[in-house]
């Protein structure tokens, strides 16, 4: 069969994607013309020849760098629009985002000014796609647990309007643990809690996740298959893990997507779904990430179908609004 076909034909949730990656090149030259802000790009080809990376830090260093582009309310609606216009291409019913305030409050542009921007999108998204959409505040574990606390504070009058916070960035290092306080905060809150976990770190940082903070989802998890008592606890718990295959091939977490944990994970019974992370960065949206590792796994009709059930499965949509969707 073609499975290109049937990926492009079956319904999908996306839960691992970082707004801030989805920030094109020449959507970036675009901004940086509009306000007035030197890049160090000055064509396409330079862009992308920059996107060579030997792991997660050489991107992050490229992706703070590439968003300091955006500046206005008009700039996050434009990002977020055309990202949303991407997942209809690819059949995408429902978008759970991550974003990064602290990346933006630190360079001076005002929480809310990120914040609408970006909710004003997701409700024309809703409106005029039909995608329905959660956003997710992360934190970036690269900052202190007390940076998290103040972002926490600050966002208090959206509150209603996060599903859940996140933690992304630089992971050797900066463990789960170290925002323990933070983490429980945000549960007592309500929060759902989305830690990236054992993308570099070790199967230390998914357990520290799972069993200390009480993860309702781990990000990446590929190395948590270091640890066969772990992989029992993910699929007893059906945790989700949000794998992202380009990225991993991207960032070197893999050396060829036939390393990809994926399969392996599908076969253990975990709760595992397919992501496209940051997508500008990484060669693909969501549709070529299921395209490229069907090819590398050789990945039945059926598992891709189990893959997009997951999708849905993993979400944070209420129990009757999964039922109408998978
Ligand atoms: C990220 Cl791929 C990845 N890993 C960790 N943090 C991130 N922030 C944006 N993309
Ligand atoms: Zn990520």
């Amino acid at each position: 069969t073609n499975h290109a076909e049937l990926i492009a034909r079956l319904p999908k949730a996306e839960l691992h994607l970082h707004i801030e990656g989805s920030f094109e090149p020449e959507m970036m030259m675009e901004l940086a013309e509009r306000n007035r802000i030197e890049i160090p790009f000055k064509t396409l080809e330079e862009a992308k020849a920059a996107y060579d990376f030997a792991n997660l830090q050489e991107f992050l260093d490229l992706y703070y760098q590439g968003m300091n582009v955006l500046r206005t309310e008009q700039d996050f609606h434009d990002l977020t629009w055309a990202y949303l216009l991407r997942a209809k291409a690819d059949n995408v019913r429902h978008v759970e985002m991550f974003y990064d305030p602290q990346a933006h409050t630190e360079r001076g542009v005002a929480f809310g000014t990120v914040t609408e921007g970006i909710l004003s999108a997701l409700e024309r998204g809703q409106q005029e796609l039909g995608i329905t959409s959660e956003l997710i505040m992360s934190f970036l574990r690269h900052l202190s647990e007390d940076d998290g606390f103040a972002l926490l504070d600050e966002s208090k009058p959206w509150h209603d309007k996060f599903v859940g916070v996140g933690l992304d960035s630089s992971e050797v290092g900066h463990p789960p643990l170290k925002f323990e306080r933070l983490f429980a905060k945000c549960r007592e809150l309500g929060f759902k809690l989305c830690l990236h976990a054992g993308e570099e770190g070790p199967p230390a940082y998914v357990r520290e996740a799972l069993l200390d903070i009480g993860a309702d989802r781990i990000d990446h998890g590929n190395r948590a298959m270091e640890d066969s008592a772990l992989i029992e606890i993910l699929r007893d718990s059906q945790t989700p893990l949000t794998n992202c295959p380009l990225s991993n091939l991207a960032l070197c977490v893999i050396d060829d997507l036939r390393d990809s944990p994926l399969k392996a994970q599908l076969e253990a019974g975990l709760l595992v779904t397919v992501n496209s992370d940051d997508p500008a960065y990484f060669g693909g949206y969501i549709g070529k990430n299921y395209e490229a590792i069907q090819k590398a796994l050789d990945l039945t009709d059926e598992q891709l179908v189990q893959l997009a059930r997951n999708s849905f499965t993993a979400s944070f949509l209420p129990d009757d609004e999964k039922a109408r969707l998978i």
